[in-house]
């Protein structure tokens, strides 16, 4: 997806770079040619038309930047204003504080609610979550035995019964309050076009188990036409966001970059493929640097200047000093890490890494178990691995979704950088103190114990 309209972005942008200075006349041909990649890449014309209204206010007759060329400065105010038609911030899902948490999915037939469903199952695993999933599409027998399948492979068990989908609904919920399960996803039937027998059915179920969030699923291959749809699912529903699927296909995107305008609510979580961790919370400020390739040196380092924390760093750099690297800092800084976007676009920008490296595949998702993982920890064994027993072990892997084999090997990978670290912080030292002897003149270093261990 996106990719054509990449393409014609980039291209527009080169041109403006090639020019030294740019006048308002130059400003307006890049903005009409933007206008149109983004009509052809079918976004909705309301949304182009505020869009590049925003974008030329920005960059006409305004105070232009010192630091910023004006072909920059035009790239700038585009990937901004695409963040924000993206929707601005990802979702950060709240937990009922009387559990279940119930999300309930709807959609028209074959968008991907089953799928995504069972995906949504995961993705609360991982976050250290014990979600329940209800079938409650009862239109064809075949709904709840998929849904089954696909809970099984995400580890997510399922509940469903032969009565109305109301009522499987409302005993899924017991079931879930019963059983301690602390989210709920139900599965809606889907229909064909917004009908009005399925729409009160869905309208029924959501009056009876009052979700906290309701996600209607679109398939962005059919485009403009989801972003219609969603307006009407909002209006009998009040949804929450979008469940935007089918983003691997060869959809030209438009449906990504309008539903938030149009509808008045953002995407919520992307599934790109039929996999179930083809799946993940939608990142306005990534699609957008996707948008507009991610070569773009500017938007990188923007991007990596706003949001690394310089006092997280610091602080794990004085831990490290200190010899003291618990799995609280290690957590913090992979979290710093993740901010900045998709590794391998960091790794990408920084200078003098070996091709070998920057093409050396960083796996996201494996962040995201180890995260779970340190999550799935208390206070106490974070800052102090070694009273991981057996069954504080068993504890971590079923609360992150994970074995406890995999909680072994992160906390071997962490020893192991934990002594990496300690060796470097001593030498640090020692080369610090060396240096102060060196000039005093003095021959024994006192205080220059071995680092403490945890
Ligand atoms: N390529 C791709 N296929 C997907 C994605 N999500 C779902 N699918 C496929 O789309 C088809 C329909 O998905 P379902 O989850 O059954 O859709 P549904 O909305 O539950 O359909 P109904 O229950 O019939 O309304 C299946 O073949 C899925 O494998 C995706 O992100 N990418
Ligand atoms: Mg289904």
């Amino acid at each position: 997806m996106f990719e054509s309209l990449s393409e014609r972005l980039e291209g527009i942008f080169t041109r403006l770079r090639g020019r030294g200075r740019l006048d308002e006349a130059d400003v307006d041909e890049a903005l009409r040619e933007i206008r149109v990649a983004l009509l052809e890449a079918d976004v909705n014309f309301q949304v182009v038309r505020g869009l590049i209204t925003r974008i030329r206010e920005r960059t006409v007759g305004a105070e232009l930047s010192k630091s910023l060329s004006p072909s920059q400065q035009v790239i700038k105010a585009v990937h901004e204003e695409l963040i924000g038609v993206l929707g601005g911030e990802p979702l950060r899902v709240t937990y009922a504080s009387k559990p279940p948490t119930v999300v309930l999915l709807a959609g028209l037939q074959g968008a991907g609610k089953t799928t995504a469903a069972a995906k949504l199952g995961r993705w609360f695993r991982q976050q250290g979550r014990n979600p329940l999933l209800v079938g409650a599409d009862l239109q064809r027998p075949a709904a709840v035995v998929q849904l089954r399948v696909l809970g099984s492979q995400a580890g997510v068990p399922v509940f469903s019964e032969t009565t109305d989908p109301v009522a499987v609904s409302v005993a899924g919920k017991a079931e879930a309050e019963r059983t301690g399960r602390d989210v709920l996803i139900i599965d809606t039937a889907g229909r064909l076009t917004v009908d009005h027998e399925l729409m009160g059915e869905v309208r029924r179920i959501s009056e009876s188990t009052s979700p906290h969030y309701t996600f209607l699923v679109i398939d962005a291959m059919i485009g403009q036409e989801s972003v219609t749809t969603a307006e009407a699912f909002h209006a009998a529903l009040a949804l929450d966001g979008v469940i935007l699927t089918k983003l691997d296909g060869d959809a030209r995107g438009g449906a990504a970059l309008s539903v938030k305008e149009v509808v008045g609510r953002p995407v919520a979580f992307a599934s790109t493929g039929e996999k179930l961790d083809d799946f993940d919370t939608f990142h306005p400020d990534r699609m957008a640097s996707r948008i507009l390739g991610m070569g773009d040196v500017l938007t990188l380092i923007e991007k990596a200047e706003q949001t690394y924390d310089e006092e997280v760093a610091a602080k794990a750099a004085a831990a490290l000093q200190e010899g003291r690297f618990t799995l609280e800092d290690f957590l913090e800084q992979m979290q710093q890490i993740k901010k900045m976007g998709p590794l391998q676009s960091i790794v990408g920008m920084l200078p003098g890494i070996p091709k070998e490296i920057k093409n050396a595949k960083i796996d996201e998702r494996e962040l995201t178990r180890v995260e779970a993982i340190i999550h799935s920890m208390t206070p106490e064994e974070r800052r102090d691995p070694s009273l991981i027993n057996g069954s504080r072990r068993l504890r971590i892997a079923n609360g992150s979704g994970s074995t406890t084999s995999e909680v072994n090997l992160l906390l071997k990978q962490f020893r192991e950088m934990q002594r990496m670290m300690q060796a470097m912080g001593l030498s640090a030292k020692i080369s610090n103190k060396k240096a102060k002897k060196a000039k005093r003149g003095r021959v024994t270093p006192a205080g220059l114990g071995p680092q403490r261990r945890r």
